[in-house]
């Protein structure tokens, strides 16, 4: 298996210590950075928006992981593609024609990934997988930070795993949800290949942001070896 790659989601960052936060991350090789785009709508809550991502891509070179959670995609999704390479991924029930949106992130140079809900079975958009890079697996529902894992979307990581092999689709596969000390092993056995870290690893209030880092790298060793 290759090296998993690690997202931190930028909502729980340290917004007091935005730039700290992005050298600690560029030094350490961090391969992405995980931008929640929230509009109230399809989930009850507001995050980042645009000019976070512009003041994160003036300041810092690695690639944006831009996560569409908004009720009219098609409206958002361009001016989100401003920045070439980044990878973007929405929820296709948002959207008509999810085929059409997926091209229109291509067009622009970025990376396109479909996220699947917690109560969305994987079969429902199989269609998709071939035309995109990355799959995204919502572990938690959608719209906050913190909270706690759904179990059974841990299996549907292996079914979507699976159903790759099967079908020989080499798309990545991103898991988004509690990503924790605790299901990370299991996550990453199920065929996770991208992690998005928040508050349950990265930004784990008992570590010092470093040593966090440090310790999801350890934890990944093992199976980055295989
Ligand atoms: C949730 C959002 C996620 C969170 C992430 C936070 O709607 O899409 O990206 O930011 O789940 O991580 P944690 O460890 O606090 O669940
Ligand atoms: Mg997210």
């Amino acid at each position: 298996m290759g090296k998993i790659k690690l997202s931190p989601s930028m909502m729980c960052a340290d917004f007091l210590n935005l730039q700290r936060e992005l050298d600690l991350f560029q030094q350490n090789e961090i391969d992405f950075l995980h931008i929640d785009i929230m509009d109230g709508h399809y989930v009850p809550n507001l995050t980042l928006g645009i000019d976070f991502c512009r003041s994160m891509k003036s300041y810092s070179p690695i690639p944006l992981d831009i996560h569409l959670m908004v009720e009219n995609v098609d409206f958002f999704v361009e001016r989100f593609c401003e920045f070439e390479g980044s990878w973007v991924s929405f929820h296709p029930e948002t959207t008509w024609h999810p085929v059409r949106t997926i091209e229109v992130i291509k067009k622009r140079n970025c990376r396109a990934g479909i996220a699947i809900d917690t109560g969305v079975p994987i079969e429902q958009f199989k269609e998709l997988y071939p035309l995109v890079d990355f799959v995204l697996i919502m572990t938690v529902t959608p719209g906050f930070a913190g909270q706690k894992l759904l179990p059974f979307c841990l299996d549907k990581i292996k079914q979507l795993k699976d159903y790759f092999n099967e079908n020989n689709i080499r798309a990545e596969i991103e898991v988004d949800g509690n990503v924790s000390w605790e299901s990370i092993p299991q996550m990453v056995e199920n065929g996770a290949t991208m992690l998005v870290n928040g508050s349950s690893s990265i930004f784990d209030k008992a570590y010092k942001r470093k040593e966090a880092i440090d310790r999801v790298r350890k934890m990944l060793e093992v199976y980055e070896k295989a």
